[in-house]
C-alpha cells in the first residue's frame, strides 16, 4: 500500500497560501490521534478558558522545552467525528506571512505530527466516508477556480450534485442485476425475464449518462479556462489591445515597431468563463537577438492557444506579412482582429478601399474563410463588446452557456460514463442475441463498478492517488 494511502499516523500541514509578508492570518491544521496532545504541548491558553470542541482558544504558542513564544495565536480543537477528515483536528491560527506558520509546522512536526502528503486531509476524509470522490475533486476544483460560474458547478458538486444522479444510475444497474441472478439461481420458480422491459430500462440509464456526458466540455472549460493568443505583426495595436481588454496598463505601448519582446499575461473572465489572455512580439523577420526569440515565443504562443486573434492595422488592410502570419496561424481557432478603424474613420476614400480589402481578408486563400472578423480601436477602448461576443460565440456554438451549468463532469469521470455507457449497450446487444443469462451480468457488472469508481465505491488505489496526488499540500 503507498504510503498515501496508509492513512496512518498524525499529520500536519500549512492549510492557508504561504505568501512572504502577505496575508493576515494563516492556519497550521493537524489531524489525527495525537492532535489533540499536540496542542496541549505547543499551546497555553491563559485563564479560565475551556478545552472543549468546536471552541476557539486564545494564547501562545511555545517551544515546549525553552517555552520561548513562537506566536500569538487562536486555536480551534474539532474531535473527531465532527470534523473535516472525522478525525481529531485542531487548527493553529497564526498571524500571517511564513515564518510563523513555518515555526509552528515545525514545532507539529518536532511533536507527534509528521507532514502531510497532497491531499491527505481530504483523502482521509474520503476514507472516512465523510465525502466521495466526485466532492473530493470539486474541492479541489473550488479551490482552482478562476471564475464565479467555476466556483458555483464546483461548489454544486461539493454539494453532492454529481454523485447523486451518479449512484440513482448505479442503482438502477443493480436492481436489474439483482433481477438477472435471481432467474439464474432460481429459474424454474420465477416468471420468465421481461427482456424488453430490461432493454429499455437499460435505455433510460444511457439516455441519462449520454446527458451527463454532454457537460464534459464545458466543465473543462470552466476548469482550465481558455488560452487565448493575440498576434499579428509589429505595430498592429496587440498591447493596446490586451491593455483595452484587461482595462490596465499592463503591456507596454510605443510607436515602435518591436516594443514587446516577451510574451505578456493577463487573466479576464469572459461570460464565466476564465481567459488568460497572451500578448506576443509582433511576428517579422529581425536581426535583433532579444526580438528573434521573442518573435519564436509568439509562435509559440500561438501553437499552444486555444484561440488564436489574427490582429492587423485597419489603415495598412491586409498586407503580405499579414498573409504570411495567417499562414502559420490558419490551422488553428482564429478570430481575425481588424484594428485601428477609428484612423479610417475621417477618410472616406480609405475606408471604402480597405472595406473592400476586408472582404477579401475574410476570404483569404481558395477555401479559407475566416469567419469571425472583428473591428476594435484598441487605443480608444473601443470594439472589445464585439470581440467577446466572438469569442463566446466560437466556445459556446451549440454547447450550453457556462452560467446555466449547476453540474460538470470531469475527464476521469467522463471515461468512467463511457466505459458504462459501451457495457451497457454490449448488455443490450447481448440479449438480443439470445444468449445466456450468465453473459448479461458480466457486462452489467462492468457498468456497475465504472458507475462505481466515480464515486468511489469502488476505487483502486492508482486511482486514488492520481486524484489526491493533484491536490496541494495543507488540502
Ligand atoms: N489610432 C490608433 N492607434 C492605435 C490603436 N491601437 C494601437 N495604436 C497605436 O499603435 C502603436 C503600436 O501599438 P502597440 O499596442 O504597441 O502595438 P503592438 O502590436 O503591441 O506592437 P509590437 O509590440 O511592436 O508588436 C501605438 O502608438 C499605439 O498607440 C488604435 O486602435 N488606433
Ligand atoms: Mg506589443
Amino acid at each position: 500500500m503507498s504510503e498515501l494511502l496508509a492513512n496512518t499516523g498524525t499529520i500536519a500541514a500549512i492549510a492557508t497560501a504561504v505568501v512572504p509578508q502577505q496575508g493576515s492570518v494563516g492556519i497550521v491544521r493537524v489531524s489525527g490521534d495525537h492532535a489533540i496532545a499536540i496542542a496541549q504541548t505547543l499551546f497555553s491558553a491563559p485563564g479560565k478558558q475551556v478545552w472543549s470542541s468546536h471552541r476557539i482558544l486564545y494564547g501562545y504558542i511555545r517551544q515546549p522545552q525553552t517555552k520561548q513564544v513562537v506566536d500569538e495565536a487562536l486555536l480551534l480543537i474539532m474531535k473527531a467525528p465532527r470534523s473535516f477528515t472525522r478525525e481529531d483536528v485542531v487548527e493553529f491560527h497564526c498571524h500571517g506571512g511564513i515564518m510563523a506558520v513555518q515555526q509552528v509546522l515545525q514545532l507539529c512536526l518536532e511533536n507527534g505530527a509528521r507532514l502531510a502528503q497532497p491531499g491527505e486531509f481530504t483523502l482521509r476524509a474520503f476514507l472516512n466516508g465523510r465525502l466521495d470522490l466526485t466532492q473530493a475533486e470539486s474541492i479541489a476544483d473550488l479551490v482552482g477556480a478562476k471564475s464565479p460560474q467555476a466556483a458555483q458547478t464546483a461548489l454544486a458538486g461539493l454539494q453532492g450534485k454529481l454523485a447523486h444522479p451518479i449512484r440513482q444510475l448505479r442503482a438502477q444497474c443493480l436492481d436489474i442485476l439483482a433481477e438477472i441472478e435471481a432467474r439464474i439461481d432460481f429459474e424454474e420458480d420465477l416468471p420468465p425475464l421481461d427482456e424488453q422491459r430490461i432493454i429499455s430500462e437499460i435505455d433510460q440509464v444511457t439516455a441519462e449518462i449520454t446527458k451527463l456526458l454532454a457537460t464534459k466540455d464545458q466543465g473543462e472549460l470552466l476548469r482550465t479556462g481558455l488560452k487565448v493568443a493575440i498576434v499579428g505583426r509589429p505595430n498592429v495595436g496587440k498591447s493596446s489591445l490586451l491593455n483595452a481588454w484587461s482595462q490596465s496598463d499592463r503591456a507596454i505601448v510605443t510607436d515602435l515597431p518591436g516594443t514587446t519582446r516577451d510574451v505578456v499575461e493577463s487573466q479576464l473572465v469572459v461570460g464565466g468563463i476564465p481567459i488568460q489572455v497572451l500578448d506576443t512580439a509582433g511576428i517579422r523577420e529581425t536581426a535583433d537577438q532579444v526580438e528573434k526569440i521573442g518573435v519564436e515565443r509568439s509562435r509559440r504562443a500561438a501553437s499552444a492557444a486555444d484561440l488564436v486573434l489574427l490582429t492587423i492595422d485597419a489603415s495598412a488592410g491586409w498586407t503580405e506579412a499579414d498573409q504570411e502570419i495567417y499562414e502559420q496561424v490558419k490551422h488553428r481557432s482564429l478570430i481575425l482582429v481588424i484594428n485601428k478603424v477609428d484612423l479610417l474613420e475621417n477618410n472616406q476614400e480609405l475606408w471604402n478601399k480597405r472595406t473592400a480589402e476586408t472582404q477579401r481578408t475574410q476570404r483569404i486563400g481558395d477555401d479559407q474563410i475566416i469567419k469571425q472578423v472583428v473591428k476594435t480601436a484598441a487605443a480608444k477602448n473601443q470594439g472589445i463588446d464585439g470581440l467577446e461576443t466572438a469569442i463566446l460565440e466560437i466556445v459556446q456554438a451549440g454547447k450550453v452557456q457556462a452560467a446555466d451549468m449547476d453540474l460538470a463532469i470531469n475527464q476521469r469521470q467522463a471515461a468512467a460514463l463511457t466505459k458504462a455507457k459501451i457495457d451497457l449497450e454490449q448488455v443490450q446487444k447481448t440479449i438480443i442475441e439470445q444468449l445466456p443469462l450468465d453473459f448479461w451480468t458480466i457486462d452489467l457488472r462492468g457498468a456497475i463498478y465504472a458507475l462505481g469508481e466515480i464515486t468511489g465505491e469502488e476505487v483502486t488505489e492508482s486511482v486514488l492517488d492520481r486524484i489526491f496526488s493533484r491536490f496541494c499540500i495543507g488540502k
